[in-house]
């Protein structure tokens, strides 16, 4: 059984900031911790818009706090996004993620898992693990 709080992330190494400021993340579970997939609370900075394509990952979000988007730029939709939200990336999908004028707080899960202390590459991707 694992049993973890928030409290134990804060500040470690699990604490991940995105080089831009755009976004903290909160890696509750990661790859060493065998369940085949990681599971983060991220914090996305109000005012903030970022462009996220993650070529190597499957990931699922849902919105616990704060109003938001995500439009998908292969068709130019807008999705709207707040408490109780969820959204799944089931084709990779490239997207702008927007925050309003409050911080989103997002539970997020990723397949594969993260490893580590990955953060975003120039086209808002995480590498494949080793
Ligand atoms: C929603 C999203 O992908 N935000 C970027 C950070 C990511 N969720 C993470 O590493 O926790």
């Amino acid at each position: 059984m694992i049993v973890k709080t928030i409290d134990e992330i804060l500040d470690s190494d699990r604490e991940v900031t995105a080089p831009n400021g755009n976004w903290v993340s909160r890696r509750l579970l990661l790859d060493n911790d065998g369940m085949g997939f990681s599971f983060h609370e991220t914090i996305i900075k109000a005012g903030t818009e970022t462009l996220i394509q993650y070529k190597n990952h499957l990931e699922a979000v849902y919105c616990v706090e704060g109003e938001g988007e995500i439009e998908t730029t292969v068709d130019g939709k807008v999705y709207p996004i707040k408490p109780g939200t969820m959204y799944a990336l089931n084709n990779h999908d490239k997207h702008y993620l927007r925050a309003f004028k409050e911080d989103l707080r997002l539970l997020c899960v990723f397949n594969p898992p993260l490893t580590g202390d990955e953060t975003h590459d120039e086209y808002g991707s995480y590498p494949l693990p080793k």
